[in-house]
């Protein structure tokens, strides 16, 4: 590696002076002017990560998902598809701060030089990118630092976030037994649909389903899948909603997962007539709630802690069934914004621990590998369930008692293909809530009779200085500033039922107030307390 060459391939890409970049919830993410140099570091630190691995693939994708349209953001791909390990968040964070060009290369370094990397051995990093048009510079920022570091780099082009996970994760494994599937975004399809076959069983999905996909790269990765898909087979008829990609101003504008949680609405457009079956993707389609309109009641949403429910009794029942029970461990892992009705009926109906760990995937990923089957879910949609090795093996060699236990047996295991392993993925637990509501003969409505969500509101809230803001017990309360939480747990105590928290956004530069009560009134008022207490305090 030539320190002048990384040094050169560095000036092209300054990034903006003054600035403190943090690797957040979700890599760092802000306004795609301020990313050039940003994604550049990055790049320079995949390729020492991937060197550090022995020379297994790391992936970079480029996305600010759910953000608007002039955001953009970097997050790092571990080699089995999961998310950067945190101790390496800090490397991120240090490398992407260091004030100069030659600083930067100082630090590259040093780093190698402390973790003991071979700079002269091998490295590959792959990458992706959602439909910003911002992407496709911010991907030369990363072509260079991979060229300048000898880095073998190669460019999925336009992907959802799933789709690059799952490809890292299929490059690593590409000839081992624990190979995960073809390495080509086709490959992805194939798996998916077949899988969906399989876990189908000969049910049929009754209805058609409405899938609002943002305006992001979830509307012409789900058209692809679709051409994979023969209904004919499973009765899955999809309509393709909010597919618009050619106007980068639309994207998340009025529609998509985040607008449809956060305001407790269907998308601006097109209007969902009353009893249709709708789903929303985010915009890079790692997150989904479905909803309808009723007739009688309105908007009905079905979110994160909805699927996660779903998906959690649906999968106790079949190992039940299957005869694993006891021998195989099931959690749910869940963040503070779950609703509170939603962790007792899994605690006390279900009889299912549940985990609590702070925002982000990356959290909730790791407290569900410690269970056999580790159901993990955000409220805002953003989830997936992970099986261990030994839950997949028992599933394929288990021999059958009955045929209810075969077909026990069979569904598990196709979903253990159906359900990505490696993130959440819109798509993906969209065929799975699918095969579950197939197999119980539910509508959305018979899905919606299993517990009563408590009344709440989310409220997000601009500050002066978001940094002040900080937390303890699972961003439960805030320890920062301090008696910020004390005001917050004497409005708390005025209402019946409730609960409330705020906390910094690792994603947008703002404060997060999520409140619930006993009724929605209460809920409205609690949360608009709270901002306000927030808003005295942040500076
Ligand atoms: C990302 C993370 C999620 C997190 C969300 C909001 O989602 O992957 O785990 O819930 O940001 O995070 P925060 O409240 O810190 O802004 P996405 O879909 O935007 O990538």
């Amino acid at each position: 590696m030539d320190r002048d060459a990384i040094l050169a391939a560095s000036k092209k890409h300054d990034i903006v002076p003054g600035r403190v970049y943090k690797y957040g919830t979700a890599g760092f993410r802000m306004n795609a002017d301020l990313l050039d140099g940003v994604t550049f570091r990055v790049g320079l630190l995949s390729a020492l990560r991937s060197r550090k691995l022995n020379g297994q693939t790391i992936g970079v994708m480029i996305t600010a998902s759910h953000n608007p349209a002039v955001d953009n953001g970097v997050k790092i791909v571990d080699p089995m598809g999961d998310m950067l390990e945190q101790e390496w968040e800090v490397h991120a964070t240090n490398l992407v701060n260091a004030p100069s060009h030659e600083e930067l290369v100082d630090y590259f370094y040093k780093l190698a030089d402390s973790l003991k990397i071979d700079l002269t051995s091998p490295g590959k990093v792959i990458a992706g990118r959602d439909t910003r048009p911002s992407g496709k510079t911010l991907v030369t920022a990363l072509a260079d630092s991979l060229a300048a570091t000898n880095t073998a780099y190669t460019d999925f082009k336009i992907l959802t976030t799933p789709q690059l996970h799952y490809l890292t994760r299929c490059i690593n494994t590409a000839g081992t037994p624990g190979s995960y599937g073809e390495v080509s975004e086709v490959g992805y399809y194939k798996k998916l649909v077949e899988a969906f076959y399989r876990a189908l069983h000969g049910r049929r999905v009754s209805g058609k389903l409405n899938v609002d996909c943002a305006n992001g790269v979830g509307g012409p990765k789900l058209t692809e899948l679709l051409k994979h898909h023969d209904s004919s087979k499973t009765g899955l008829e999809v309509r393709v909603a909010n597919d618009d990609v050619l106007r980068p101003e639309v994207l998340n504008l009025d529609c998509g997962a985040d607008f449809v949680k956060t305001r407790q609405r269907a998308p601006a457009s097109p209007k969902p007539a009353p009893g249709e079956r709708w789903c929303s993707l985010d915009g890079d389609a790692d997150r989904l709630i479905y909803y309808w309109i009723d007739p009688d009641t309105g908007f009905f949403m079905l979110d994160g802690d909805r699927i996660a429910t779903l998906a959690a009794s649906f999968i106790a029942d079949l190992i039940r069934t299957a005869g694993l029970e006891g021998q195989l461990r099931i959690g749910l892992i869940q963040t503070a914004y779950a609703n509170g009705s939603s962790t007792k009926y899994v605690e006390q109906h279900l009889q299912i621990p549940v985990v609590c760990t702070p925002t982000g995937v990356k959290h909730l990923h790791h407290a569900a590998c410690s269970y056999d089957i580790g159901v993990y879910f955000e409220a805002n949609g953003h989830g997936t369930v992970l099986f261990s090795q030994d839950a997949l093996q028992v599933f394929k060699t288990k021999e059958p008692q009955s045929p209810a236990q075969k077909d026990a047996l069979d569904t598990l295991s196709a979903l253990g293909d159906l359900i990505n392993q490696t993130v959440g993925d819109a798509i993906s637990d969209m065929l799975m809530v699918e095969v579950i509501l197939a197999h119980k003969g539910w509508s959305l409505r018979d899905w919606a009779m299993t517990y009563q969500d408590l009344p709440n509101r989310l409220v997000r809230v601009e500050v002066g200085n978001k940094d002040l803001f900080r937390t303890t017990d699972a961003e439960r309360k805030l320890s920062h500033p301090e008696h910020c939480q004390d005001e917050i747990d004497k409005v708390v105590k005025k209402y019946t039922n409730a609960r409330s928290f705020a906390r910094a956004s690792g994603t947008e530069n703002a404060c997060r107030v999520y409140a619930e009560a006993a009724t929605r009134s209460e809920a409205d008022e609690l949360a608009n307390k709270v901002a306000a207490i927030v808003k005295a305090y942040g500076g």
